[in-house]
């Protein structure tokens, strides 16, 4: 089964797709955060997905009122995003305001250092509101895996985990896999490497083999 999802987090469009494009075949999907929407556009996920025919989950962290939050993902959904990845400290008014346009993935927690001050105190709401929201899934750091194993244990069955901070931030394939993840978001590892397929490639196999 594919796992891995490419955070292609490069400024330049022509540059995300043919990285998108050499990657595609190891990718489970595509991931679009605000670097590349502010320099290429909005047209960006579309044509994204057209080279891959992957899923495209773009990730604006939507953290406003319900209303802000649902002129933004209109328009984002109707770019072409196949997921949004949303904020779940604004609370469900403004979470479900994006869950009733389409598929949605909420934050419970992140995988940078700060995360231990704000976030990860108020990771068990996070949880709970998506148990009672049941998103496609939820956002947990690779770079603990033992908060992923905590999610995990908390988490309703159906709601997948995905994990940014295999990489760059220190995190590793197995042990986050291991924790519960479902899916693994990699940026700088497979785009700032010298060969993006080679680099996919690598994570994908290993991916395999921790599943065996
Ligand atoms: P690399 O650190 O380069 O592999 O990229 C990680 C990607 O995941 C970036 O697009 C981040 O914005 C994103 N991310 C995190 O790194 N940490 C989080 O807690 C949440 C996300 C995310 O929502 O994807």
């Amino acid at each position: 089964m594919k796992r891995l999802i490419l955070a292609i987090d490069v400024y330049d469009r022509e540059r995300a797709l043919e990285i998108a494009r050499r990657t595609a075949d190891y990718l489970w999907g595509v991931k679009v955060n605000w670097p590349l929407i502010i320099c290429s556009g909005l047209d960006i996920l579309g044509e994204l997905k057209r080279v891959t025919g992957l899923p495209v989950i773009a990730d604006l962290k939507l953290a406003d009122i319900p209303n802000t939050n649902r002129l933004i993902a209109r328009k984002v959904f109707e770019a072409g995003a196949d997921y949004v990845i949303v904020h779940g400290f604004t609370g469900r008014d403004s979470v479900s305001a994006v869950m009733e346009l389409g598929e949605t993935i909420i934050v419970v927690e992140m995988s940078h250092p700060g995360a231990r001050e704000f976030i990860q105190p108020v990771s068990d709401g996070l949880i709970e509101l998506a148990n009672e929201l049941r998103p496609f899934g939820v956002i947990a750091p690779a770079t603990r895996p033992g908060r992923v194993a905590y999610i995990r244990s908390k988490l309703d069955g159906g709601i997948n985990i995905l994990t940014p901070g295999v990489g760059a931030q220190g995190g590793n394939v197995r042990s986050v896999l291991k924790a519960g993840a479902d899916y693994i978001i990699v940026g700088r590892s497979i785009y700032g490497s010298e060969n993006p397929r080679e680099s996919a490639r690598k994570l994908h196999e290993e991916i395999g083999r921790c599943e065996t």
